[in-house]
């Protein structure tokens, strides 16, 4: 039995945490989310909050290949013909002044092949790990992640990423419903409103876990088996 020391239980649930039933998710940390001239910079957002879970990441994701933990990445983005991006997203993204699909510094914002829709250098997966090209917000919409995870015998997953409100919390909602047990790490995620991190931070805690519960990195590099 092992379990890592989180907020408002300790995970997982039924203390049954082996690097064979567990994997780690880093979401959408690509160059669009978290780098100079991408998507959330054109917005005009504060970069410096979705730069601060790189570090604690790189930490984690060493220590979890190490162990032999599964891992897997997640990329938000849309074919270059935009035939996967709903009208409404991309009406949105006009709005803001940050079309997907239109050109940036960083190429088409948001389009797949493009250098800012790929995974930044410093957390750039090895040719074994999983990607998981995503549409949407969560990252068991419209892709295969559900059937690697069964197909592995996944029971737990550690969410980390970017955004805290909004990709990471929509693929922890969606894990959630399909009976994963969740563990979201509070320093490995950032958002661009530290209000609206906090606060997506604080909706897992309540009716005594209602997505799954929350720890750090530095628990997890302590803890983990
Ligand atoms: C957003 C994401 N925020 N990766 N995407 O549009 O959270």
């Amino acid at each position: 039995m092992s379990t890592i020391t989180a907020d408002p239980y300790d995970w997982p649930y039924n203390g049954e945490l082996r690097p064979d039933n567990t994997a780690l998710i880093i979401i959408d940390m690509q160059t669009d989310f978290c780098g100079v001239g991408g998507y959330v910079d054109t917005m005009g957002y504060d970069l410096s909050m979705t730069r601060a879970p790189i570090e604690p990441i790189k930490k984690l994701l060493e220590l979890m290949r190490s162990k032999g933990y599964f891992i897997i990445h997640t990329r938000e983005g849309h074919r270059p013909d935009l035939s996967d991006l709903p009208a409404n997203k991309r009406w949105r993204s006009q709005r803001i002044g940050a079309g997907i699909g239109d050109p940036g510094p960083c190429g088409k914002i948001l389009v797949r092949g493009e250098p800012g829709w790929d995974i930044i250098d410093d957390l750039y997966p090895l040719p074994e790990e999983v990607i998981i090209d995503k549409p949407g917000k969560g990252s068991f919409c419209a892709t295969d992640l559900e059937l690697i995870l069964r197909n592995q015998g996944i029971e737990n997953i550690i969410l980390t990423g970017i955004t805290t409100d909004v990709c990471v919390h929509t693929t922890m909602r969606e894990a959630n419903d399909r009976g994963f047990e969740c563990l979201l790490l509070e320093d490995c995620c950032g958002a661009t409103d530290q209000g609206n991190h906090d606060s997506a931070i604080q909706m897992i805690k309540m009716q005594g876990g209602v997505f799954g519960t929350v720890s750090d990195s530095q628990t997890v590099l302590q803890q983990l088996p």
